[in-house]
């Protein structure tokens, strides 16, 4: 009889690690067809553009965890040295026994600063769209904090997404939106994602990162660093539809090309062709004149003043921010006020 258990046991485990690996396969398998379809798309457009969310395979990811170390790229180490100095005060606003809800978490490196200033931390949910990233990195979090219960989500953040329901005697439900990447979104998609926040961590908060507005000196600095990492992890989106959709973009024929559109208060990242050139994508062509770009990315930089009014529109409540001496960086807890249910 116990053996029987034990076989059925085995059984359903095998079964569980193969529906896994299906459902991996299944998201890479639609991951490139919405690669190929989106580069399509962009391609067509009378500007070229493709979304910088295409950047982040394993080799972007890294050289994007590299950015993060160069003396140029002050927003990493800003938002760090803010965390380390102030997670107390907003550990403080966020209770005891409270829960993380961590968007795009990555390596997991700056929620560390959060817990380790929290009242016990009752469960942290990381979510990413990169599965084996993520459950990697949250193993290692389990390790050094064994009360805390580590539930990855692997999702995209930025569509619809249904989070685990709150636990009977948790504190409050707190998003953590390092980092700056709301930066990368479209006004529309920013507002989109906000929206989003107030609905699901509703009762709870949100502490958002941003990178404001400052000399455009540092920024073009910062988005043209001396080793070329950046114009690496720029061309690395041509890189990757090479290798993954059989493309054959001249890499070296692209130069990195960032520069701050002061008006619209945005880095912009493109690869410029230096020569007139077609490329084949799948079954089409599309042709290049010299100069002409592939617009890669925006990053947006935002006054405190700006990102309440944000907030207020996404129907947060803005509280406490803290920033660095220089003003270069900033994080925000914004509040999610309950639902009428809940009030
Ligand atoms: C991820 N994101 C906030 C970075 C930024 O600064 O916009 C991505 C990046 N692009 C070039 N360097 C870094």
């Amino acid at each position: 009889m116990k053996d029987n258990l034990a076989c059925a046991d085995a059984a359903n485990n095998v079964d569980r690690a193969n529906n896994a690996e299906a459902n991996a396969q299944a998201m890479v398998a639609r991951a490139q067809n919405d690669f190929l379809h989106d580069l399509h798309q962009g391609l067509s457009a009378p500007h070229k553009r493709i979304s910088p969310k295409y950047f982040y395979d394993v080799q972007g990811s890294a050289l994007f965890d590299r950015i993060c170390t160069l003396p140029e790229y002050y927003p990493t180490r800003t938002e760090l040295a803010l965390l380390q100095r102030y997670a107390p005060d907003m550990a403080a606003h966020m209770g005891a026994q409270a829960e993380v809800v961590e968007f795009g978490a990555g390596s997991l490196h700056k929620v560390r600063l959060l817990l380790d200033a929290m009242d016990e931390p009752r469960r942290y949910i990381p979510i990413d769209i990169s599965g084996a990233h993520l459950n990697g990195a949250a193993r290692g979090l389990r390790q050094d904090y064994p009360g805390l219960l580590v539930e990855p989500l692997v999702a995209d953040y930025t569509q619809d997404f249904t989070l685990p329901p709150a636990l009977p005697t948790a504190g409050k439900r707190v998003g953590f939106f390092p980092g700056s990447t709301l930066g990368n979104f479209e006004p529309q998609e920013a507002l989109r994602f906000l929206h989003q926040c107030a609905h699901t961590l509703q009762g709870g908060a949100l502490i958002l990162g941003a990178d404001l507005v400052k000399s455009p000196d540092v920024l073009h600095a910062a988005y043209n660093d001396a080793q070329g990492v950046t114009a690496a992890f720029n061309r690395n989106v041509m890189v990757r539809a090479n290798r993954e959709l059989g493309a054959n973009f001249m890499v070296h024929d692209f130069a990195h090309s960032a520069f701050y559109n002061a008006p619209l208060r945005r880095i912009e990242m493109h690869l410029m062709s230096t020569r007139q050139q077609t490329v084949r994508v799948g079954d089409s062509t599309f042709s290049f004149a010299q100069g002409e770009t592939l617009h890669t990315e925006n990053s947006y930089k935002f006054t405190v003043e700006g990102l309440h009014q944000l907030a207020l529109q996404a129907g947060l409540k803005p509280g406490p921010f803290w920033t660095d001496p220089e003003q270069q960086f900033c994080l925000l807890w914004l509040d999610a006020p309950p639902s009428r249910n809940q009030a």
